[in-house]
């Protein structure tokens, strides 16, 4: 399959990209490069040593014999070019990751609201406008993430998008329909998920594009099988306080004899999945798409839950790391519990990798290893969801 993946730099997109093609698919990917931007804008670097683009794409011509092409283009502003290119292409899918994607990052300051919702909502508005221009029946698949739902769960296990209900008409019939299950963001970054979801549903009535949204959770890991074969293919790994997300962390934390950095109680409970798993269930996506008229196809690409307590007492308990509880710079709830469907993932064939496996390789193969690139200073997280110490006094509102 032809398969175009923006965002095809990143920590998810970059492992996608060299796992496509080297299952065979024609890959080309798109990256404006603004991630490795923002870490200049941030004066943080990813914990491996990154290669430049032109140089991960020399290397897997070299180790591999294949070729991936780089296009720089930005998919939010660069409407015509995008639509160039898939005229040029014709992807069979486009992989769409070419978001700003940390919560903390999208609180920072309005700027960072601003800059979040503009890059988010215009690159998936600007692709799926150029995928109906294009008259091309191309697949797409974007990945979203677990956080559209809100984590509290009234007791009830998360559907796959979509929530059955019943309503009660004027003549007292009860009508049995199903929607978008109601959406919670918790930051700026989760809300401009929730408005794709719309985007999504929209497109596909009016213009039958075959969708899939994979609500994703928290990935963890660095390395896949491919970028592991030479140092550089090395994947990126993030630490600091707006980009680092919380199992990677405290793996890297343990590492350097950081405490690991519990916000609040630690009663937090979110869905994790593997990186290897990421791209395995991107490919799961790509090679069964939805029927073309079928509704958008959405699933929980996650694998197991756990609580950030927990993950914290799991990785004190290998590695003698202490836990320090710190006070929550976010507005969200203290404690939930989180049950999640992902079935459908399942059914496609997809074998979790579970968090007891490799993860103390990933302390010592990747963290320790590296350690030495940390800047200690870029740990702690910096950006608070409220300004004003009254307002925080309120709570988090949601579910
Ligand atoms: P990342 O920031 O490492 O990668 C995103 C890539 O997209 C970067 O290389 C960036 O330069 C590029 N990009 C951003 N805006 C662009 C634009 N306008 N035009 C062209 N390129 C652009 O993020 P990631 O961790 O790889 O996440 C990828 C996707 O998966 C995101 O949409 C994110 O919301 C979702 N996701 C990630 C996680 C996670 O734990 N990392 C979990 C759930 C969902
Ligand atoms: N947390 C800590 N200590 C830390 C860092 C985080 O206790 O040092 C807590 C946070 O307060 C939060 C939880 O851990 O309760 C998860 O935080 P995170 O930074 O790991 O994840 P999050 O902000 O939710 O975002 C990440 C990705 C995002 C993706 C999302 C999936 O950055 O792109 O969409 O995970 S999900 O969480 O399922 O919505």
């Amino acid at each position: 399959m032809r398969v175009l993946v923006l965002g095809g730099d990143g920590f998810c997109g970059w492992p996608t990209s060299l796992h496509l093609s080297e299952r065979g698919h024609e890959v080309v990917i798109v990256d404006n490069l603004s991630r490795r931007n923002i870490d200049n804008e941030l004066e943080v670097s990813s914990l491996t040593p990154i290669s430049s683009m032109s140089t991960r794409l020399a290397a897997w011509k070299e180790v591999t014999g294949r070729d991936i092409k780089w296009v720089r283009l930005d998919v939010a502003k660069d409407y015509e070019k995008l639509l160039a290119l898939l005229r040029e292409f014709e992807p069979d899918a486009v992989v769409h990751f070419a978001e700003q994607r940390a919560a903390p990052y999208s609180m920072k300051s309005s700027w960072h609201k601003c800059y979040t919702v503009n890059n988010n909502l215009g690159a998936t508005n600007n692709l799926l406008a150029a995928v109906v221009e294009t008259g091309q029946d191309i697949h797409v698949v974007h990945l979203g993430t677990m956080g559209v739902y809100g984590y509290g769960t009234a007791g009830m296990k998360i559907p796959e998008g979509y929530l059955r209900i019943q309503v009660e008409t004027e003549d007292g019939k009860t009508i049995e329909k199903e929607i978008l299950y109601p959406a919670d963001p918790g930051s700026i970054y989760h809300l401009t998920k929730t408005q794709d979801q719309l985007l999504f549903a929209y497109y596909n009535k009016n213009d039958k594009v075959r969708i899939t949204d994979l609500h994703q959770g928290i990935v963890w890991g660095t390395q896949v099988e491919q970028t592991a074969r030479d140092d550089r293919l090395i994947n990126r790994f993030d630490y600091d306080g707006d980009y680092g997300t919380v199992l990677n962390r405290f793996l890297m934390q343990a590492a350097i004899g950081h405490p690991l950095t519990v916000h609040g109680s630690g009663g937090q409970t979110r869905a994790f999945i593997h990186i290897q798993d990421t791209v395995r269930c991107i490919e799961l996506a790509i090679v069964s798409p939805p029927e073309r008229g079928e509704r958008v196809r959405i699933l929980n690409q996650m694998t197991e839950t756990h609580r950030v307590a927990d993950l914290a007492k799991l990785v004190s308990g290998l590695t003698g790391a202490p836990v320090e509880h710190v006070d929550n710079p976010r507005n969200e709830a203290a404690e939930n519990e989180l049950w999640v469907e992902n079935g459908k993932l399942l059914g496609l064939g997809l074998e979790p990798i579970t968090l007891g496996e490799g993860l103390l390789r990933e302390v010592t193969d990747i963290a320790q290893k590296y350690s030495y690139r940390c800047d200690r200073d870029k740990i702690p997280a910096r950006s608070m969801w409220r300004k004003a110490p009254e307002l925080a006094e309120a709570g988090p509102s949601g579910l």
